[in-house]
């Protein structure tokens, strides 16, 4: 296959309520969306960075250079004969991940187009449903913030993810505790603490989570190690995971006992699908993070998490939690029970509604073969 035509776009969604974490509030979703077209079908993908670089390096504008300057020239010259090999033949670049994943998923995406088959089926997973976990941001007070959780386990998700910083740590799981003594709760801390903040990060052991998410730098490995060697509770690396080898790295040295897969954050599908296999190999169960996506990105996020080692509820929820409007007919929706149906259309497999795209759009840029 070889591809014609390339196209980015910059999106901007308002949220419905800003999402804070220990890095920063986000009150739009900005992103850009790759299409790739090929013999007369187009696939998309979404990007995870952000307008700024604070969760991780990568930004909107990094990942536009590096697509327009070296990873669209190059994918425009090459020819493919299987998505899974695209990351390799664009190796000559180092790290940016998240441009390379973007293109990658496009063309995933356009691949299962043109197979007339549902993402997942190329991925390898299976249709049904997919079992779904909520991040909550950090709130003004431990009161709102149970409320916000006890809407959540109204609605029937099955796993709580709430986000932690230092100042608002052992109170706000205190409080959620005192409430929801059993509920499967977990805590994310997007790199906010040092080694020296272990004595603290040593009593939320006694509150049974099911793991404490990227505690330290959110390039460290072997910190975490040396963390993980003091809790009970089990690490979960999100940033430290960019590439299959960090995740081998992570596994090596006991840094951590879950790993979070972010596709946009491993290069893209074949990343995601290398250390999807390295940690079933290993026992390791891992989830799918979320990244605020729209409806985009979202479904992509719904396929992958089929694969047989995406044993843990994820941080994907219904479109209805960030958006008024979703780019995609129907939304992503969740079900009382907290699962999500795995679209069998072909692609992503729901309707991109394209006027809203349109209107969503703040700029456009193309490149044909
Ligand atoms: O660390 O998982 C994270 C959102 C933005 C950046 C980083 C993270 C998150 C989330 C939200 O936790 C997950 C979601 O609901 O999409
Ligand atoms: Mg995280």
């Amino acid at each position: 296959m070889k591809l014609e035509r390339v196209e980015v776009r910059h999106v901007a969604l308002p949220l419905k309520h800003p999402f804070e974490t220990s890095f920063g509030a986000t009150t739009h979703k900005q992103f850009l969306l790759v299409s790739v077209s090929a013999d007369g079908v187009t696939g998309h993908g979404e990007c995870v960075a952000d307008a700024d670089p604070f969760y991780l390096p990568e930004t909107n504008g990094t990942v536009f250079h590096v697509l327009r300057d070296f990873l669209v020239p190059m994918a425009l010259r090459l020819e493919i004969d299987h998505p899974r090999l695209l990351l390799g033949a664009l190796g000559q670049v180092r790290g940016h991940e998240m441009a390379k994943a973007v293109l990658e998923m496009a063309v995933w995406e356009l691949w299962a187009r043109r197979e007339n088959a549902p993402l997942y089926r190329v991925l390898g997973g299976r249709g049904g449903e997919i079992t779904s976990g909520v991040s909550v941001g950090l709130q003004k007070n431990p009161a709102t913030l149970v409320d916000k959780v006890a809407e959540e386990v109204a609605a029937g998700y099955r796993r709580i993810k709430i986000k932690i910083k230092p100042g608002k740590d052992l109170a706000l799981v205190a409080a959620i505790r005192e409430r929801f003594p059993k509920i499967p709760l977990m805590v994310d801390a997007n790199s906010a603490y040092s080694l020296a903040d272990a004595p603290l990060l040593r009593q939320l052991d006694a509150h049974g989570l099911l793991m404490i998410e990227q505690p330290l730098a959110w390039d460290d490995i072997v910190d975490h190690a040396t963390l993980q060697r003091q809790l009970t509770t089990p690490v979960c690396l999100d940033e430290s995971i960019r590439s299959v080898d960090n995740a081998r790295h992570a596994l090596d040295l006991n840094a951590c006992r879950i790993i979070n897969i972010k596709v946009g954050r491993v290069g893209g599908f074949s990343g995601m699908l290398k250390v999807h296999d390295l940690c079933r190999a290993r026992g390791v169960p891992v989830w799918c993070g979320g990244m605020l996506e729209s409806g985009i990105g979202r479904l992509a996020n719904v396929h992958l998490q089929t694969l047989p080692g995406f044993t843990l509820p994820g941080d994907t929820s219904a479109s209805a939690r960030y958006f008024e409007e979703d780019l995609i007919d129907p939304p992503v929706s969740v079900s009382s029970e907290g699962t999500i149906a795995v679209p069998e259309g072909p692609g992503i497999g729901h309707e991109i509604l394209w006027p809203r795209v349109d209107r969503a759009t703040t700029w456009r840029e193309e490149w044909k073969r």
